[in-house]
């Protein structure tokens, strides 16, 4: 199995600065990358990664996506006086060149390069390059918004021409529009683009109309370019988790890449002046989580923006943390170290002894002394009442109680918000949703195992549980599931983003599918493939859209439907 977070870092990338006057360009200064690299030290988190030499990047891999002619522009920065550096820097839009510009250049793409080559080869699972000058500005034949070479999208083209893979996944998570990628892919269906900006219908850099939410590619591109304009500054955590799970998630599913490619700019993030949004370090993390479910794991963070020096640095380290396979720290309390058990000993008991023997598990869980719980019962649902009752008692304030097969035992809802009991059972309607504390969703995988779930996954089940914000979650899983091993897996991983990933999974012992898949998940960082996507059933989507019409009315999380 592959394992290891790779980190692209050199201090010689800090060689270069703007050399006059010229207040836009002022804030992309050297100590970007000194500062990001020096908190990931004083996280203890340098040590953990597999550090990569850079390189040059080679004039052939330049022009897998540049112009001749501009490269020889950039080349000929390197003997410029002040003046004439000037000169050239004028010539484009928010721009600058010093004598190091090309030689940094040449090592921040080769970096991003080396990176993909790590992940591609398998020597690393995931991996950051912590690089600049940034990329995703500029453009064929044009260097803008501080980038000189696009480091992104000449790692597309390097690794399908390298590594023939067929379809590429980019996140553009800085708070501009990256509309040099945009421009080189823009007809390509073997990349889809996705990126979410500060836009202000226009009135934010860099100004361009295509920015906008209608441009969606070009001829057989069509549907693969993905545009979500923020028209209002402070945007926050609620906001880009609402975007990935409404927005991007589904998308991405479906698309099913191969690799995914981050062009990670943290101007995005709270205090930054360019973005002037509000989403907090925490946020990076979860934001990464997300995406280690796509491509097999096989992610790569390329640093862009991000001029906040404290909180540029901060969702740095969160988002390598994160790629080790630390726990996701919750969206408003502070992070807590912890481990994690596979609650082995209950095998073969009787319901009595197994709840009995639950109960120790459950006190660890609530007191944070153990990261999760798997747990077996000859009745999950009976195992997850007792065990909702238990942990309330023992101090727990928002329980969420996900039910899944056919129940015959309920946790008692109390409707005081201490419990959200979520049922999803393939039968027929047995019950509707009673109170915004209570919601049944039937749904079925078809006879081969698709991944329609995802649908109800990244619709309704993962805005609600991020609206209720519950600091402790019990699954439990009946033999009489209707939907399919991979679909309850990757649930119970997305979860784990939420509740310090507290989660007591109840599990009946025949399930040996559900046991193996929970306790890959729970215990390491599982990597997960996904065949094609396939449209989920009629009657399906009907529950779930009954469902998400009441529920929407009281949480906000499911109110940000892109339709
Ligand atoms: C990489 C990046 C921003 C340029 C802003 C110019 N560039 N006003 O964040
Ligand atoms: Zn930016």
């Amino acid at each position: 199995m592959v394992s290891g977070t790779a980190l692209v870092y050199d201090e010689e990338m800090m060689n270069y600065r703007l050399l006059w006057d010229d207040p836009e360009c002022a804030i992309e200064v050297p100590e970007r990358l000194s500062s990001s690299y020096k908190r990931l030290q004083d996280y203890d988190l340098v040590n953990r990664c597999v550090l990569l030499p850079v390189r040059e990047a080679t004039e052939e891999e330049i022009t897998l996506v540049h112009s001749p002619e501009y490269l020889d522009v950039v080349k000929s920065t390197q003997t410029m006086d002040i003046d004439e550096l000037k000169k050239t820097s004028k010539k484009y839009t928010a721009a600058y060149f010093h004598q190091n510009s090309y030689r940094c250049a040449k090592l921040s793409l080769g970096g991003t390069l080396q990176l993909v080559d790590a992940v591609m080869s398998g020597d690393a699972q995931n991996g950051m390059a912590l690089i600049r000058p940034p990329g995703h500005h500029s453009q064929r034949s044009e260097s803008n918004g501080f980038c000189v070479f696009n480091n992104v999208a000449v790692a597309a083209e390097y690794a399908k021409i390298k590594y023939k893979v067929q379809r590429i996944l980019i996140v553009d998570w800085d708070v501009h529009h990256g509309q040099g990628i945009q421009y080189i892919f823009e007809d390509d269906p073997s990349v889809l683009y996705f990126s979410w900006h500060r836009y202000e219908h226009g009135s934010f850099w860099p100004n361009l109309s295509e920015s906008d939410y209608d441009f969606i590619g070009k001829g057989r591109g069509t549907g693969f370019n993905v545009n979500l304009p923020w028209n209002q500054i402070g945007m926050g955590n609620a906001d880009y988790i609402a975007a990935f799970l409404h927005v991007l998630l589904p998308v991405a599913f479906e698309f099913n890449p191969e690799l995914v490619l981050v062009s990670a700019g943290y101007d995005s993030g709270i205090g930054d002046p360019e973005g002037r949004m509000c989403a907090t370090p925490e946020c990076f993390s979860h934001l990464t989580h997300m995406l280690m479910h796509l491509a097999g794991g096989k992610l790569c963070m390329i640093l862009e923006g991000g001029y906040h020096l404290r909180s540029l640095s901060e969702s740095v380290s969160m988002t390598v943390r994160t790629l080790l396979g630390d726990p996701v720290p919750r969206l408003s309390g502070n992070m807590t170290p912890c481990y994690s058990v596979f609650n082995q000993d209950l095998l073969n008991e009787n319901l009595l002894n197994s709840v009995g023997k639950m109960l120790p598990a459950l006190e660890k869980l609530v007191n944070r002394k153990t990261r999760n719980c798997i747990t077996l019962s000859p009745n999950a649902s009976l195992s997850a009442a007792v065990a909702v009752q238990q942990v309330l008692r023992l101090g727990s304030e928002r329980v969420l109680c996900i039910l899944i097969g056919d129940v015959d035992m309920k946790p008692e809802i109390t409707n005081d918000g201490k419990t959200m009991c979520l049922t999803i059972s393939g039968d027929k309607m047995l019950e509707k949703t009673i109170s915004q504390f209570q919601t049944f969703i039937k749904w079925k995988e078809g006879p081969h195992e698709g991944n329609s779930f995802f649908y109800a996954l990244f619709r309704f089940l993962l805005p609600l549980a991020y609206s209720y914000q519950p600091d402790l979650i019990t699954l439990a899983i009946e033999s009489s599931r209707s939907i399919g091993t991979k679909d309850i897996a990757l649930l119970t991983s997305l979860l784990q983003g939420l509740a310090d990933g507290a989660i007591l999974a109840i599990v009946t012992e025949a399930d040996k599918d559900v046991i193996e898949a929970l306790s890959n998940v729970l215990v390491s960082c599982a990597s997960m493939f996904f065949g094609p996507y396939k449209p989920p059933a009629k009657e399906c989507i009907q529950s779930l859209t009954q469902e998400l019409t009441v529920m929407q009315t009281y949480w906000s999380m499911l109110q940000c439907l892109a339709n």
